[in-house]
């Protein structure tokens, strides 16, 4: 996408940028960021937000509310779409902010002719896969939850919005972005807030994204993802977990590896239900049964019953 214009500060200049979720932990962060692209700025969360400063324009809108989002759509030349719930609640609380609100986002950016949208995403589309594999943006989704399952949700909207109505998004698979990393698993999932800003700004203005997905990560030196068919977003992260890792390791003692939350990479998220298998911690092959026969068909359990074998 093509910025309207350039401003000799910034050297980018989008007309209207809309951010959604401006009130919470990183829309805070980035409202002043996004400022310096953009003529005007329109901030959107369903709470209060700071008062309007020179060239933004604050209004308050419930995702779920489709008149409203229509409504903050006009005029907008991009869109950063952070607002909706942030962690693991029951599915009746996300299905209206996160899967209906999104496609609200979506619909009323066709609507208007909205070309781009960096859409939050979060690692937890990904969060049951283990700790110890390394995951890509083209690995089949293994959802943590009703919250990573809103998030996979938002992506596949993304992707149908590109296939059918030519709309641009980035999904940002985003790690853990807090001012610095505060356990061990954020040693491996930490993105800084000025990481998080190279992120957005990359995925507001590469030429060409379709819809592309990328994790949001600083340098870390531990990491379970690999952006490589992500480069041409654009993102270079610059700050690294590693700094902190000695006071982490001194704070938190070494995690018992056997728990579900060391084990897999959603870390306590995958705790906020029941887990049922624990998948071993080798690479897992495809269940084959062994005697393919039609005839014992009918007296198999489902496939979903069917314990892994040994070591697979
Ligand atoms: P947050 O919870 O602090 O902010 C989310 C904002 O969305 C809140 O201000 C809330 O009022 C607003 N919101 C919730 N429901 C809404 C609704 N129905 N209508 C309108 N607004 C609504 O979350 P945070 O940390 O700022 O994250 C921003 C986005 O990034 C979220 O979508 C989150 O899922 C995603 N994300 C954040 C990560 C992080 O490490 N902070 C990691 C992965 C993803
Ligand atoms: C997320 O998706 C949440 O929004 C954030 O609050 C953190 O819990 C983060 O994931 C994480 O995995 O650390």
């Amino acid at each position: 996408m093509t910025p309207a214009s350039t401003s000799s500060t910034t050297g980018l200049s989008f007309p209207r940028l809309l951010l959604t979720g401006a009130a919470g932990g990183l829309g805070r962060v980035l409202r002043p960021r996004l400022k310096a692209l953009c003529e005007v700025l329109r901030v959107s969360d369903l709470v209060p937000m700071d008062a309007a400063g020179p060239g933004e324009e604050v209004v308050r809108a419930a995702l779920q509310d489709q008149h409203a989002v229509r409504s903050l759509m006009q005029g907008v030349s991009a869109v950063v779409h952070l607002g909706g719930i942030s962690t693991e609640h029951a599915f009746e609380e996300i299905l209206p902010a996160n899967i209906v609100g999104t496609y609200h986002v979506y619909e009323a950016a066709r609507e208007h002719g909205v070309p781009r949208i960096v859409f939050a995403s979060s690692n937890h589309v990904t969060g049951f896969y283990t700790q110890r594999e390394t995951v890509n943006p083209q690995m089949p989704m293994r959802p943590d939850g009703y919250y990573g399952l809103s998030k996979a949700f938002g992506e596949n909207l993304a992707q149908f919005y590109f296939d059918r109505y030519g709309i641009e998004t980035v999904s940002l698979r985003i790690g853990s972005s807090f001012p610095q990393p505060t356990d061990r698993r954020m040693l491996a999932s930490w993105l800084s807030y000025d990481d998080l800003e190279r992120l957005v700004v990359a995925a507001l203005t590469a030429p060409v994204v379709g819809h592309s997905v990328i994790y949001g990560m600083s340098d870390n030196r531990l990491t379970w993802w690999d952006n490589a068919t992500s480069k041409h977003v654009g993102f270079r992260a610059l700050d690294s977990s590693e700094p902190f890792r000695v006071a982490i390791e001194a704070q938190q003692a070494p995690l018992d590896p056997s728990q579900p939350a060391t084990m897999y990479q959603g870390g306590g998220f995958v705790t906020k239900g029941p887990i049922v298998a624990l998948v071993p911690l080798v690479p897992l092959v495809p269940f084959v049964p062994l005697v393919p026969s039609e005839s014992l068909l009918p007296s198999m359990p489902p496939v979903s019953s069917v314990p892994l074998p040994p070591g697979g």
